[in-house]
């Protein structure tokens, strides 16, 4: 075995054997770890060339048993869309999008349920579960069905984008629908693990989820042959796909395969943003929002889970943790739309606003290579475009009627 968890609080160590979401000694989140010397050895980038772009690509960094099942879908392999107008919208020179709403269920999460639900498997789990603001639920429920395991997940009621929970009943999840937030549906889920045998939890406390959603960093380095870009914004709510993706440059780079890394730019939203306003303060801790609001019903989060990961990865890597108004996203995923062709829901648009505001007080300079990560497809929430774009037209079958409703009789 040739990784262990490890506890970011205190250094403990445990065994991969053990099922375990915090620290038994200080109750702090786990990371897995590995032994680098024996992965230099193991990984033949010649190798990963000759298979296609996806999260198995990278099966050598990824902490599953030889021999495992791997329950996959075909995730990860998404496009990293060079985005001319865009980029010269914004002033930028050379920016990217790394478009996860691409995925299975259309959204990162497959990249992190592939590798999560494939562990069940190897442990023998029966059920799994997940408390969710929509797409992490879709997510494990189509890997659950595809697996034959049992899947139950725990939602905030009413503020689930409708696209989403269509996802999780039709994969045949047993769906909780939670009087509370998201906050409140992870302390109860947890809680159901905790004394339900044969239940693994898959919520990004789980440390093997965030190993499958590393995979995106890997992915960005050789869709740009090999160099990193300067900059990775990636939307924010429980924090885990920022530590994640900071985790996959710092493998790269500590098994040599890349000498830079990147400033991770993080985006909350402004009515849910309590890492935002501990980076802003110079905080080592975070103050929870008890009631977090947002149009981006998918980072609607006032306790993030994986928030010390998150701060420690924009610390550390130079970069920053900024706050967008629901305006701005919305305007940004119109922009996204209709300069790159590419529909994403209000979450992963803040990191377009993110960039957007960044440019314009001066914090992304016009030189840096940029990638926005947007994180889910925008199908999963088409009520919201109601909001943001003109309706249709609608005129009796008359030439005449449809050229001046186009405005094209002149
Ligand atoms: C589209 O599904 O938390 O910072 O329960 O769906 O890793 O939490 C979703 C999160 C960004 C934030 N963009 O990622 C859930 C859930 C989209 C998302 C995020 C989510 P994290």
């Amino acid at each position: 075995m040739n990784h262990h968890l490890e506890c970011i609080g205190c250094g403990a160590h445990y065994s991969s054997s053990e099922v375990l979401y915090a620290c038994r000694s200080c109750g702090d989140l786990l990371e897995v770890r590995y032994d680098y010397e024996s992965l230099r050895e193991s990984v033949d980038t010649s190798l990963w060339k000759a298979r296609p772009l996806s999260v198995w690509r990278y099966e050598e960094l990824l902490p599953l048993d030889r021999g495992s099942v791997k329950v996959s879908l075909g995730e990860g392999g998404t496009s990293l869309h060079r985005s001319i107008r865009l980029t010269e919208s914004l002033g930028l020179k050379r920016m990217h999008v790394k478009n996860e709403g691409e995925n299975p269920t259309g959204s990162f999460k497959d990249r992190g349920m592939t590798l999560g639900v494939s562990k069940a498997v190897e442990i023998g789990a029966e059920k799994v579960a997940c408390a969710s603001t929509g797409n992490t639920s879709a997510s494990l429920a189509a890997y659950a069905a595809r697996a034959g395991l049992e899947c139950i997940v725990v939602i905030p009621s009413g503020k689930v984008a409708l696209g989403k929970l269509a996802q999780a009943v039709v994969y045949g999840a047993r769906v909780v629908q939670l009087e509370g937030n998201f906050d409140d549906a992870l302390r109860a889920v947890v809680e159901l693990a905790q004394s339900e045998i044969g239940l693994y939890l898959l919520n990004s406390i789980n440390p093997y989820r965030l190993e499958g959603q590393k995979t995106l960093a890997y992915e960005v380095c050789d869709q740009l042959g090999g160099r990193v870009p300067d900059t990775v914004i990636v939307p924010v709510g429980n924090a885990g796909n920022i530590s994640a993706i900071w985790k996959g440059f710092q493998d790269l780079n500590q098994l040599g395969l890349i000498s830079d890394l990147p400033r991770m730019i993080g985006i909350q939203a402004e009515g849910a943003s309590p890492i935002a306003e501990a980076f802003r303060r110079g905080l080592s801790r975070i103050d929870p929002v008890p009631n977090p609001e947002t149009v981006a019903t998918a980072i609607r989060i006032g306790s993030p889970a994986s928030w010390k990961k998150a701060l420690r990865a924009v610390r550390s890597s130079n970069g920053l943790i900024e706050t967008v108004a629901d305006r701005e996203i919305l305007e940004a995923q119109k922009l996204l739309a209709r300069l790159e062709g590419i529909f994403v829901e209000p979450a992963s648009a803040a990191s377009i606003a993110g960039l957007k505001k960044l440019v314009e007080v001066g914090a992304v300079s016009s030189e840096e290579e940029v990638v926005c990560v947007t994180t889910g497809h925008g199908l999963k929430d088409p009520e919201i475009v109601e909001r943001i774009c003109e309706k249709p037209i609608t005129v009796n079958a008359d030439q005449n009627l449809i050229k001046r409703a186009l405005g094209l009789n002149r």
